[in-house]
């Protein structure tokens, strides 16, 4: 029987970490994560993958945090893996204008303390993926491609391109295998409830059923490039099964505005945005990215990768599974639960 291979996940608990797991453990490998210590459970995106490790679970959590560079040495020495996937970052933009040196910490330095790690551990035996994103080529026109230059708008960008950079140099500086997936906007039934999609989807739902009236909103000409976050995983992997180590960028090759998503999800509920969405100035970034369109024709040929889930399927599958939840709450709230705070009170 053939050995499983090893992965190291940081961000496991995280919106990619949990879909990406899914997928390395069908593939039948044994998969560690790094958890970072928090007073409420923060794993319930992995929840259902978790066995009891007594009993041999695939799957084993490691408590650690991306600013804290001699815990994540002990986790790379205690598991030996073959794959890491660097995904763990303080990742929403606007936040990163509020908490530009702790962003910086964790996204720019996280993955210079993991790299330097991998190169005392062992340089050249591990394969390295670091989550790059579109957010790297800012203003610059689209679309975008592996050849374009980057011009970061965000704290969070500034952040990335520096990681990016220290990916190529640490490649080239000791031969490391280590790779840059620059990945555009994917997003699913499990993003963050404060990233636009989900705010959107989650605000719709419960709009239908009486539980809000409101979505506050800031810019909603800016155009993103959206894809299923399920799609996007499997590249990641590809990328590490190469022979060589490159990078690429991660696309669906459309772009659509906020406007536009957020009328796709009203219309599939029967409701009109103009009653309901109203824009509040806190919302707005200092500096915007207006146009997000990638070129992944690299990642077509090469890796043989091309998304599965389009535009209206992923708006189909966040609002089926945002009614679902918005139904929950509803009974919840009839059998006599507290009315939970609006989410736009919360980010
Ligand atoms: P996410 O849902 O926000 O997950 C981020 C993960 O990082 C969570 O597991 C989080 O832990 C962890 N984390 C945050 N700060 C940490 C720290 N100091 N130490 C250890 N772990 C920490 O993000 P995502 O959407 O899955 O994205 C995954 C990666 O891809 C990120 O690096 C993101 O910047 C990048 N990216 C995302 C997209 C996208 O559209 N989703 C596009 C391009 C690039 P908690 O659960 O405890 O918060
Ligand atoms: O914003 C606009 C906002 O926060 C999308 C992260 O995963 O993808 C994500 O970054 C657009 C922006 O994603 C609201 O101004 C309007 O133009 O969902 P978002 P993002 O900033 O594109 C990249 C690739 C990453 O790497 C990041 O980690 O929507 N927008 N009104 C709003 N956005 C939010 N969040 N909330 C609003 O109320």
């Amino acid at each position: 029987m053939p050995v499983a291979k090893v992965a190291l996940l940081t961000g496991i608990t995280g919106q990619d970490g949990s879909y990406l797991a899914e997928y390395l453990l069908a593939l039948g490998y044994e998969v560690h994560g790094v958890v970072r210590r928090s007073s409420l459970f923060n794993t319930q995106r992995i929840d259902h993958m978790y066995e009891d490790p007594h009993e041999g679970s695939a799957m084993r959590l490691h408590f650690g945090d991306l600013t804290d560079g001699v815990t994540l040495r002990r986790i790379l020495e205690a598991v030996g893996p073959e794959e890491v996937y660097h995904l763990g970052a303080q990742s929403h933009v606007r936040v990163s204008f509020d908490m530009p040196e702790y962003t910086v910490e964790s996204v720019a330095l996280g993955t210079l303390r993991l790299l330097e790690a991998i190169r005392d551990v062992d340089r050249t035996g591990i394969r390295f993926y670091q989550a790059g994103s579109s957010e790297m080529f800012g203003a610059a026109p689209p679309p975008q491609s592996e050849r374009t230059p980057f011009y970061p708008r965000s704290p969070y960008a500034c952040a990335k391109v520096f990681a990016h950079h220290q990916v190529v140099n640490y490649r080239e500086a000791y031969g490391m295998f280590a790779v840059n997936g620059i990945l555009f906007n994917h997003e699913s039934p499990r993003r963050g409830e404060t990233f636009l999609t989900r705010k959107a989807t989650r605000a719709a739902t419960r709009i239908k059923l009486g539980l809000q009236f409101t979505l506050y909103l800031g810019n909603t000409r800016a155009k993103r490039d959206w894809g299923y976050a399920g799609d996007y995983v499997r590249a990641m992997h590809l990328m590490l099964q190469q022979d060589q180590p490159e990078d690429f960028v991660i696309a669906t090759g459309s772009t659509h505005s906020v406007q536009e998503w957020v009328h796709a999800v009203f219309d599939r509920l029967g409701l009109d945005p103009a009653d309901h969405v109203r824009e509040d100035p806190r919302y707005f970034r200092p500096t915007e990215v207006d146009v997000l369109l990638g070129d992944a024709s690299k990642a077509r040929e090469r890796l043989g990768w091309v998304p599965v889930v389009g535009f209206d399927e992923l708006v189909d599958m966040m609002v089926t599974s945002d009614l679902r939840l918005a139904e929950r709450e509803r009974l919840l709230l009839e059998a006599g639960h507290r009315e939970p705070p609006a989410i736009e009170s919360r980010a």
